[in-house]
């Protein structure tokens, strides 16, 4: 007798996304949130058509491999796909597609909010007001001093979607745009951001004040950030990440703001998540948040929209929408 395809899903997902989901397919989810552990997930990927990961769960050549015979789409819920080894996937003749272009603006706000919670000390004079220990004497000329943004140089690593919209935003600061990526963008969107493109990232590294990574983990960019090229910034100069961890050497980093080679740190994401290096925490120089760039209601449902059109187009015997191979398969080409 014909079942329709078991679709797994790893983790709970916003209760309007559930119920659809619950109509539309033969749907598992997973009340509890618990994240699968490489057991749960094996198990899940043996007799799943269709698995939903997140960015939690780790979907290596190795799993791929001992997937069951029905697995033919990895519906992934997110856009970064650092969680899944692509060239595994494809050689096992599976479907990879993703939530593209709907985490754009919230990633971009954050950014932002990052950009300015550090230089202006946002997160040191919250805390300072609600420590009951201390007591506000009131205004000073000389307390709290942080750094001017406007006027300042910004360099975006990665200019695509999300490098783009902080770049729209940055300007309305009047910060100069500056940006590295793996190829020059149309002239037109360079005029409109008025960013000036650098060939070369250590150039661009040791002339900005403040740089803002958003570009895809791929093994292209890992540890692009090394410790040779944090050394090439000013030690005035900001580094903020809302992209992923793995894109900056950590340790690196910490030792960085520890030693005062470089002013601060604003980090949404971490090499080791959800471990974090305990330099980068209750330091005055980081402001450090749990990976929620995106973690908007709007924005889950925008992503659970799209992997529910991608899984649809599949078992339509459809090409679903958001493929991503061959497209983002090359291991050299992805700053
Ligand atoms: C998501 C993200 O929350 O989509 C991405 O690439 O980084 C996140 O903001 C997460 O990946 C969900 O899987």
């Amino acid at each position: 007798m014909y079942q329709d395809p078991l679709v797994i899903v790893t983790r709970k997902l916003p209760e309007s996304i559930e119920s659809r989901m619950g109509e539309l397919f033969n749907v598992r989810l997973n009340p509890t949130d618990q994240p699968m552990d490489k057991a749960t997930l094996q198990q899940a990927l043996e007799v799943a058509d269709i698995i939903v990961p997140t960015v939690t769960d780790k979907i290596d050549a190795e799993l791929i491999k001992a997937a069951g015979p029905n697995l033919k789409l990895i519906a992934n819920f997110g856009t970064g796909v650092d969680n899944i080894d692509l060239d595994a996937a494809q050689d096992a003749g599976l479907i990879v597609t993703n939530t593209p272009g709907v985490l754009t603006e919230d990633t971009a706000d954050m950014t932002m909010a990052l950009m300015l919670a550090v230089p202006r000390r946002l997160l040191e004079g919250a805390i300072f007001l609600n420590d009951p220990q201390n007591s506000w004497g009131g205004w000073s000329p000389t307390w709290m001093l942080g750094h001017r943004l406007y006027g300042k140089s910004l360099g975006i690593i990665g200019m695509g979607r999300i490098g783009q919209a902080v770049a729209r935003r940055a300007r309305a600061f009047g910060l100069k745009i500056c940006y590295h990526n793996r190829r020059r963008i149309a002239e037109e969107i360079e005029q409109e951001l008025d960013a000036s493109y650098f060939e070369s990232l250590d150039q661009m590294l040791s002339r900005m004040d403040i740089i803002s990574v958003n570009c895809p983990s791929t093994p292209a960019t890992y540890h692009l950030l090394s410790a040779r090229r944090i050394k090439l910034l000013k030690p005035t100069a900001f580094i903020i990440n809302t992209a992923r961890g793995d894109i900056i050497d950590e340790n690196a980093l910490a030792t960085a703001i520890e030693d005062g080679a470089i002013a601060g740190a604003g980090l949404d994401v971490f090499e080791h998540e959800p471990e974090i290096d305990s330099r980068l925490l209750h330091n005055d120089k980081v402001v450090a948040l749990p990976h929620m760039s995106s973690a908007t209601l709007e924005s889950r449902i925008d992503m659970g929209e799209k992997v529910m059109i991608n899984i649809k187009a599949f078992i339509d015997h459809h090409a679903p929408p958001d493929r991503v191979f061959p497209t983002s398969r090359s291991k050299k080409t992805n700053v």
